[in-house]
């Protein structure tokens, strides 16, 4: 196994993230997206959106898009369970994974997307959309603030699990522009003071 990974992106810092929960290494490398390495005939027959991550199996098949690779180094790394246990955790990780996924990490995404200068050729940009996008943000840690006010340590529960990196991920891209989260959302804070502290915030 390869993973094809890039020092900041973030969504290759989710997988990283993800094998050092397990303390797990694999071989690594580091792809340069200002050298073309992601726009090379071999980079883009694995990854036809000429994006990291990517993880290359032995057989010689690539597979590209982070949860998909979590997911699939879940087999090949059960312990610790990231992705839940049992048919209720299970469907419980999978529904706040894809909660911080499509209400969190997108929306702080957009933001990126929409107002870095590194993006201006790659998106058609609207500046309207990320200053929207801002408040929007504002929103979801807020309702996140309140969902977690129960006490629980992490966004799914009482363990750890993929739904907290993806949290992680929406933390990591957020720190890139500055986008901290609101210091009165007293139970997000807390998650998020527990999250960074964990080795694997260095990953
Ligand atoms: N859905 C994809 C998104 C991957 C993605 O957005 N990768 C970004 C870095 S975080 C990238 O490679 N950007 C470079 C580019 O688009 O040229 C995943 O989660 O794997």
């Amino acid at each position: 196994m390869k993973l094809h990974s890039h020092a900041v992106a973030p969504n290759a810092w989710r997988v990283r993230a993800f094998l050092a929960e397990k303390g797990a290494e694999i071989d690594t490398v580091n792809v340069e997206f200002d050298k073309g390495d992601t726009q090379t005939e071999h980079y883009l027959a694995m990854n036809s959106l000429g994006q990291v991550p990517v993880l290359e199996l032995g057989d010689g098949t690539a597979l590209p898009e982070s949860i998909a690779i979590c997911r699939y180094l879940e087999s090949q790394f059960p312990d610790p369970a990231l992705f839940g246990t049992g048919a209720h955790g299970q469907a419980w990780v999978e529904m706040w994974n894809r909660r911080m996924e499509l209400l969190i990490m997108n929306t702080v995404g957009n933001i990126g997307l929409h107002a870095l200068p590194f993006f201006a050729d790659r998106v058609h940009q609207v500046a309207e959309f990320a200053e929207a996008q801002k408040k929007t943000l504002i929103e979801r840690w807020a309702w996140l603030d309140a969902e977690i006010s129960d006490g629980r340590p992490f966004v799914a529960g009482a363990a750890f699990s993929v739904a907290d990196i993806t949290g992680m991920t929406a933390l990591k891209i957020a720190d890139i522009m500055e986008l901290a989260v609101p210091g009165d959302l007293a139970h997000v804070k807390t998650w998020e003071a527990t999250v960074r502290a964990r080795p694997s915030w260095g990953a």
